[in-house]
């Protein structure tokens, strides 16, 4: 069986790495839409019109059993429209608003994704739903983006750097402190070790990886596509625009089992 994961940048690759703890034998296609990253800056109109040309273009190239959309932006804001698109079964990543809301011993949860999720009509339905008595802190950061897109460049990304974005979820308020938080944008588990040390005390952290993987797999058994479950499954890289930095990214492209770039 095939997954096409799909992002405007690496932050697909988080899902990847998931699919490939849980589905080792499923071949994996990562499809970046590089030309037009990011996302978290795009207008809803334009983004939605990019993403259908987009997704097409992609599976005529690499067609799929399952596609996901591995991005909280786009997720939250195009799914209905893209399973009305396509025949194949479609994945969303969103924000785990409700296990965050149900981790939390303070009640009091941090939600971490772009400027574009955090304002998302779907995720203020994702608390009101899900997150009843909590309360819900919510940070955007494009910042966050950039920075994973150049640690999977080969940068090191010094922990201090992530200080002032994380710095508002922390403001002290008078009642119990934060202790749940939600990384909603697939970039941000690819930061979690600098997160981590940049965090002013520890925090449960809550991302969407898992249980995606855990629902492709379903999804598949459904289909009887089951993969073989020793064989380790081939990975291919497609990119929406040939650039010089593509090389840059290859030894991790590499690290995550995509050996193929196109
Ligand atoms: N990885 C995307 C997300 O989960 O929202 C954000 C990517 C972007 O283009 N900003």
């Amino acid at each position: 069986p095939r997954i096409l994961v799909f992002d405007s940048g690496v932050g697909g690759l988080s899902i990847v790495a998931e699919m490939r703890r849980h589905l080792p034998g499923v071949e994996m296609i990562f499809a970046s839409d590089n030309a037009a990253f990011p996302y978290g800056t795009k207008g809803e109109a334009e983004l939605c019109e990019r993403i259908d040309i987009i997704l097409h273009r992609f599976l005529q190239i690499a067609p799929a059993d399952i596609v996901v959309v591995g991005c909280n932006t786009a997720s939250t804001l195009a799914l209905p429209r893209i399973r009305d698109q396509f025949d194949i079964p479609i994945i969303g990543v969103v924000p785990a608003i409700k296990p965050a809301a149900a981790a939390s011993t303070n009640k009091v949860i941090g939600v971490l994704a772009t400027p574009a999720t955090v304002q998302r009509p779907y995720t203020q339905d994702l608390i009101e739903e899900f997150a009843q008595g909590c309360r819900v802190i919510l940070q955007g950061s494009s910042e966050l983006v950039h920075l994973a897109e150049a640690k999977l460049r080969g940068e090191t990304i010094h922990p201090d750097r992530l200080k002032p974005i994380l710095a508002p979820l922390f403001e002290a308020s008078a009642g119990p402190q934060l202790d749940t938080l939600v990384l909603a944008c697939t970039h941000f588990p690819l930061l979690k070790e600098e997160l981590i040390s940049a965090c002013p005390y520890p925090v449960e952290w809550i991302d969407s990886g898992e249980a995606i993987a855990r629902r492709a797999a379903y999804l598949l058994q459904q289909q009887q596509l089951t993969p073989a479950a020793t064989t380790c499954g081939s990975g291919v890289a497609l990119f929406s625009r040939q650039c010089p930095s593509i090389e840059q990214l290859k030894p991790a492209l590499r690290n995550f089992g995509l050996e193929t770039i196109q």
